[in-house]
């Protein structure tokens, strides 16, 4: 892999940090936002004095990055995504500037401790799970590999809800992110676009040019306005922006209009602009047909691409050469009105012919696609689309009707390959296929992954076109998941292998293989996992009031909440186990702390009972004294970016349970790898590379493949109720559902759960074979259990995998979309 380490500017001094002039600006901060003195200020003003000095020495960089950009016209990929799930900015942003540790000291200087300044910074939390997070993970590592990128993304008001726990339900709280305001953003009003929504559209004649002229009235119009935010990379001086549009009313409402008559229209109008980027959709891999969602896809888009051309005809004329300079990333098929609305552009607005305007459309834009459960696949009511976006939808039939005369013509008389590919079908807009047709290239997001849409899902398309389809397995940046969120480890990595040039080189950290059977080694490692296991008892005796033995196998399970995840299976098999050592209190068992976070999408009503469940059986596990503490069940409340920094730090086991086929990739088994967590998982997703990276040895892997579910699937499913039947402990935790045990004698609470296996009241029993793999999972986790108790084996497996973690980083990712995607070039940035 080709890096820029010796671009790494390292020395504080070099990027014109004095620690006196640092310390000096944050008080006058203080002193002009806030009019205080460090005696009289909150940490939360603290927090602001420091973010804007630190947005201070960004700035510098921003320009001249922007400046050699400009120079060397460069090209630009523009990551069009719903989703920038970034979590804290400071404490990243301080150590991609190399100025972490003396920022720390300056602040200890003045009496404070970093830790609890950064603990000040709400997460930017506009994100559901792994494809926003993975999006943030990409920006950084362009940001830090030198390579020119625009995020463009929406300025929510309300980010990812807050989840809070009531008598073991979740309950949603708004997330008002900005309430304190974002220091390091900057509002970019000069770059306001208009966006154009419902009316209809017009056809003219246009004698000149001897055709019509499409002319789109009747309208609501609203403004689309930036804001940038710095997104640093690593010691290079290189600064890109996520842009992030807030919608705002074209004129406030005046009172004028209502003489003229369009009183109404200017009421609307001004609403428009209101609901547009209120909030964040809280769905995660599941599609809500919801107008205001299709809204906040145009709203973003148009800005975005309307944008891109805006700043590319600035230095340049021939619009035919676009591709050159721009290429537009589909993150998933959320924005995929990319392609009608740049051929809008290209036709309506430069008066280009179809034909060239499809050739550079086609050349602009590329798909990710992200995910194979059914219910996410987006498609729009042809009556809902039409009526929001009526000259849009004009040119997706007409790239439609195209498109089926080539499927005509190269399958003729074959209707099966209509029906699987066109665009438009049974009255829906089927997104995914538009971004395949349009876009020059197609990616899944591991490799099993792409083999499925390949072999499966998207059969029909890979055959038409296989040169579109690659595959780019995810990855993640070490500079928040490492350096940042295990100073401990990551001292120790530079310690042994001599050298920290894993931070923009992650490979390099196979050379803690050489110290995997040093016991000396061994020790140390264990150490720092447990001062990590430390650090997150501490926060969840803060935050949980429940103690937790640091000596305990901290067994983890943290991500978003789904039953294709399979929660489900892990807290039955905790009430198996408490079965078990009720019967058996000598039993042989290494006491174990099962952590869970997840938050369940609102509307999600089996998601919300299993958090309900799992903290049912923790009430009962942790207060029964039979137990003696030796099982621990720990939900921890609203889990997001920043506490997950602190959990993957102190795992022992990374639990990776989705159904084989499920998962399309994953990346916090890549969070957890990296941090030496031992992967308890099936063989879905990055988890296959995870364990073809560490070894088989080094991993616990259970459960059905991919192909066995797929070939079960075909077949309409199997016959959980003779698994209950034959199997007593599966029976009796079944039965424990709904007899009482976990809920306080209710026997309804967890009825449609248990429903769920023997009598769905929709869809298959069992859907997600949580039964069929169950002993498999047990037997794994006996394994698990046993591996623990033997240290030395331990330690060894668990530094292996932090040694073998270097193919997961998201540079790798980012590399790669470059050679086969992008094909960007990496500009140097000088002071
Ligand atoms: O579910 C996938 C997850 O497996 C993957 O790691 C992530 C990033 O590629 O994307 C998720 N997909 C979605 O959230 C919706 O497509």
């Amino acid at each position: 892999m080709e890096t820029n380490t010796e671009t790494v500017v390292k020395n504080p001094t070099a990027i014109g940090f004095d620690k006196e002039v640092f310390k000096k600006n944050v008080l006058d901060n203080l002193k002009s936002l806030f009019r205080k003195t460090m005696e009289t200020a909150s940490q939360q003003e603290i927090f602001q004095a420091v973010a804007f000095e630190v947005k201070d020495l960004i700035i510098d960089r921003w320009l001249a990055t922007q400046k050699a950009y400009k120079e060397q016209d460069a090209k630009y990929v523009y990551y069009l995504s719903m989703e920038f799930l970034m979590g804290r900015a400071l404490g990243n942003n301080l150590i991609n500037l190399c100025c972490y540790d003396e920022v720390a000291e300056v602040l200890e200087e003045l009496g404070l401790d970093i830790n609890v300044i950064e603990d000040q910074e709400p997460d930017a939390a506009l994100g559901n799970g792994g494809l926003g997070r993975l999006a943030a993970c990409f920006i950084e590592s362009l940001s830090t590999l030198n390579y020119p990128v625009y995020g463009c993304g929406i300025r929510y008001k309300y980010g990812m809800f807050k989840q809070e726990i009531h008598d073991g339900y979740q309950v949603e709280v708004p997330d008002n992110w900005l309430e304190n305001g974002n220091p390091f953003e900057i509002k970019r009003p000069e770059y306001t676009q208009t966006v154009k929504f419902g009316g209809y559209v017009r056809i003219e004649w246009d004698a000149e040019r001897q055709r019509n002229r499409f002319i789109h009235d009747g309208y609501q119009a609203v403004n689309a306005v930036p804001y940038d935010i710095p997104v640093v990379g690593y010691g290079n001086n290189v600064v890109n922006v996520l842009r992030i549009w807030d919608a705002q009313p074209i004129q406030e409402f005046n009172l004028a209009s209502f003489d003229k008559g369009d009183y109404l229209q200017a009421v609307e109008q001004e609403n428009l602009a209101k609901n547009i980027v209120d909030v964040l959709y809280p769905n995660d891999n599941h599609y809500s047909g919801k107008e205001l969602r299709l809204k906040q896809q145009y709203f973003f888009v148009s800005a975005s691409v309307q944008q891109a051309i805006r700043k590319y005809k600035e230095t340049h004329s021939d619009l035919h050469k676009l591709p050159e300079k721009v290429c537009f990333q589909l993150n998933d098929t959320h924005p995929t009105v990319t392609v009608p609305e740049l051929m809008r552009i290209l036709l309506d607005e430069e008066g280009m012919e179809w034909d060239e305007a499809w050739d550079i459309t086609t050349k602009c834009c590329a798909y990710t696609n992200h995910t194979i459960m059914a219910e996410a696949l987006e498609k729009w009511p042809v009556d809902l689309f039409m009526r929001l976006l009526p000259r849009i939808y004009q040119i997706v039939q007409e790239i439609n009707r195209r498109f089926l005369i080539e499927v005509e013509e190269r399958y003729p008389n074959q209707y099966n390959k209509i029906r699987s590919m066109a665009i438009l079908y049974e009255g829906q807009v089927r997104m995914a296929n538009m971004a395949i047709v349009a876009g020059f290239s197609v990616n899944g997001v591991a490799r099993l992954h792409t083999e499925i849409l390949e072999k499966r899902e998207l059969r029909d398309f890979y055959e038409m076109m296989p040169e579109k389809f690659n595959n780019k397995t995810n990855g993640i940046t070490q500079r928040r998941f490492l350096l940042h969120g295990n100073p401990l480890l990551a001292s120790w990595v530079t310690e042994k292998i001599g050298t920290d040039k894993w931070i923009t080189d992650l490979p390099l950290i196979k050379g803690l293989e050489a110290y995997a059977d040093d016991t000396k080694a061994q020790q140390e490692f264990m150490d720092i996992k447990y001062k990590n296991k430390l650090r997150l008892a501490k926060y969840i005796k803060e935050h949980n009031h429940i103690d937790v033995d640091p000596n305990s196998i901290y067994d983890v399970q943290v991500k978003r909440l789904h039953e294709y995840k399979r929660q489900l299976l892990n807290i039955l098999h905790v009430m198996y186990l408490y079965n078990q050592m009720k019967a058996n209190p000598q039993m042989d068992f290494y006491p174990t702390t099962f952590i869970f976070g997840a938050k369940a999408a609102a509307g999600y009503k089996r998601a919300k009972e299993t958090i309900k469940l799992i903290n049912s059986v923790a009430d009962v596990v942790n207060n029964d004294p039979d137990i003696r503490g030796r099982i621990k069940v720990v939900f921890i409340e609203n889990y997001r970016v920043s506490n997950a920094e602190i959990i993957f730090a102190a795992s022992d086991v990374s639990e990776q349970i989705s159904t084989a086929s499920k998962e399309a990739s994953g990346t916090g088994n890549m969070k957890f790898m990296l941090n030496g967590a031992v992967t308890l998982g099936t063989m879905d997703g990055a988890n296959v590379e995870i364990v073809e990276e560490v070894g088989a040895e080094n991993a616990f892997i259970f459960g059905m493949s991919s192909e066995e579910v797929m070939a079960y699937e075909a077949n309409g499913g199997y016959h959980p109720e003779e698994i209950y039947r034959n199997d007593p402990d599966i029976h009796r935790i079944l039965d424990q559902l709904v007899d009482g045990t976990f809920s306080h004698g209710d026997r309804e609470m967890f009825r449609e759960i248990y429903n769920s296996f023997l009598a769905p009241s929709y869809g298959r029993a069992d859907q997600y074979f949580i039964l069929k793999d169950f002993r498999s999972y047990a037997e794994a986790r006996e394994r698990v259990n046993k591996a623990y108790q033997d240290k030395a084996r331990w330690a060894k497996m668990a530094m292996l995998n932090t040694a073998n973690s270097g193919k997961f980083t998201s540079d790798r990712t980012i590399e790669e979309y470059v050679r086969d995607i992008w094909h960007l070039k990496k500009v140097q940035v000088t002071l």
